[in-house]
């Protein structure tokens, strides 16, 4: 029996009843206004969609199901002598609603073992890419030469009726998170190892067997990659993969055409392409000054240059979060803990220090802080994983459960074709004037 399946249909069956109900009688509440500086400014803060797994809030930062990150960390249960939380409890805990026991994620971990052999012919669809094609291109392909695996697809063009929508969209969802890491994996080990791929460990976790698979079994790096995979995982539903993948699923397409969106989203360098952009940007800096101990005076002068160039600093600024964002504060923690002394780490540290109040004083930037994508490629780097184009794909892998999870709750609560109203600019126009004229 699938104990997780069944304790998502439980959930949701109540849910459903629930939400129904609440907009039937509610229909015509207005929930937000919308200012014409928000339309042409990337939609900030409107209230217009639906997403259970996660929240943000811009100073206390992401929430999974309620639970902040610290929380996460003391309160997920963990197996295999793991000293970070488990991405397979916060899968639970993010298509439940409930915390899971040890038992659960236990279970959870065998059960995406069981799911994780990937068609060969998806690997000779890799084998076909030329390694100058970006990992993160690489993967959204690994992602759709999987696509026929969709047993949700293959249901719909059966004739399944609306009721099971949920119950395909599971399958597909933990399908694919089960298979992510070995195509994640399998990516790398092509591009950078010269393809002397690793066999999985069934004996593994999720993430350590990712780790090990990319050639890394240290337990330090085990317990990274714990951690890397729960921070990443959600970021609520209006983030630019979260909604892509939100969007394409409201057309019903199955959860590997929806998730190769998400990637290609996450792919941007205002997005998770961050991640890869900090390191590229530490590395010239550490070429330009000469040195890999660069004095805060040092890093100070490049900041400027960098503005001065009319170019960004990666890894800092955030849409909705106004403080040092919780996902880089645990990595700091993480780093802290177990390689203090290493010299890519201090940089972050001491970019940290400088950056903040060189935003600050340009007057435009409204989140002067760092965010997730500050520190993680410098985590990496220690425990030997060096190429920064990679670093996305980790991301991804991550991502995809907080989406997919809300995957299933989208076609369990039955939500319907997403659809907004765009405006000419004459329209505009015509509505700002009305507006003057009342
Ligand atoms: N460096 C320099 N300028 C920045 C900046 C940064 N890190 N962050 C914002 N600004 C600038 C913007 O470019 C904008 O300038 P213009 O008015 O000249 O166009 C101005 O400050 C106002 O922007 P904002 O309202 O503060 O930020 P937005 O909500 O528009 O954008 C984000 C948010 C993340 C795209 C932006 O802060 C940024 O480009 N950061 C660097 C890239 C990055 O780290 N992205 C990762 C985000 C996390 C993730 O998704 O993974």
């Amino acid at each position: 029996m699938d104990i997780l399946k069944e304790a998502f249909k439980l959930k949701f069956a109540a849910k459903t009843e629930e939400l129904k109900d609440l907009i039937k009688a509610n229909f015509n509440v207005v929930i937000d206004k919308v200012k014409v500086e928000q339309l042409h400014g990337g939609m900030r803060g409107i209230k217009l969609m639906l997403w259970d797994t996660s929240s943000l809030d811009p100073v206390e930062g992401i929430r999974f199901r309620g639970y902040s990150i610290p929380e996460l960390r003391e309160k997920l249960p963990r197996i295999n002598g793991a000293r970070e939380p488990m991405p397979e409890g916060l899968f639970w805990l993010m298509l439940t609603g409930d915390l899971p026991t040890e038992e659960q994620v236990a279970w959870v971990s065998r059960d995406w073992q069981d799911r994780s052999t990937v068609n060969p012919s998806v690997f000779r669809v890799l084998d076909s890419l030329e390694n100058n094609i970006h990992p993160m291109t690489q993967f959204s392909i690994g992602i759709m030469a999987m696509q026929s695996d969709s047993l949700f697809a293959r249901k719909y063009d059966e004739g399944m009726p609306k009721s099971k929508y949920w119950e395909y969209m599971y399958e597909d969802s933990v399908n694919l998170i089960a298979r992510l890491p070995r195509i994640a994996a399998y990516i790398y080990r092509k591009n950078f190892h010269n393809n002397q791929h690793i066999a999985p460990d069934p004996n593994l976790d999720w993430s350590a067997n990712f780790g090990h698979m990319m050639g890394n079994r240290q337990p330090d790096f085990m317990d990274l990659m714990r951690l890397y995979m729960t921070i990443h995982a959600d970021h609520e539903g209006g983030n630019a993969s979260a909604h892509t993948v939100h969007l394409i699923g409201s057309t019903l397409s199955d959860a590997y055409l929806s998730l190769s969106g998400g990637i290609n989203a996450l792919a941007g360098p205002l997005h998770g392409l961050a991640n890869q952009e900090v390191m590229d940007w530490i590395a010239e800096m550490v070429v330009d000054l000469g040195t890999n101990r660069p004095t805060r005076e040092q890093i100070q002068d490049y900041v400027k240059k960098t503005l001065s160039e009319g170019k960004i600093v990666p890894g800092y600024g955030h849409a909705v979060l106004r403080a040092p964002d919780p996902r880089f504060l645990a990595q700091k923690e993480f780093a802290q803990k177990y390689c203090a002394d290493d010299a890519l780490v201090n940089i972050v540290w001491n970019v940290f220090e400088v950056v903040p109040p060189i935003l600050e004083d340009l007057g435009k930037v409204k989140n002067p802080w760092p965010n997730v994508d500050a520190h993680s490629g410098a985590l990496l780097e220690h425990y030997g994983i060096n190429e920064h184009n990679f670093y996305t794909v980790l991301f991804g892998v991550s991502r995809a459960m907080g989406v997919l999870a809300q995957l299933c709750w989208d076609r369990a609560y039955g939500l319907p074709l997403e659809r907004p109203k765009s405006l000419t600019t004459e329209e505009l126009k015509e509505i700002i004037l009305q507006a003057a004229n009342v």
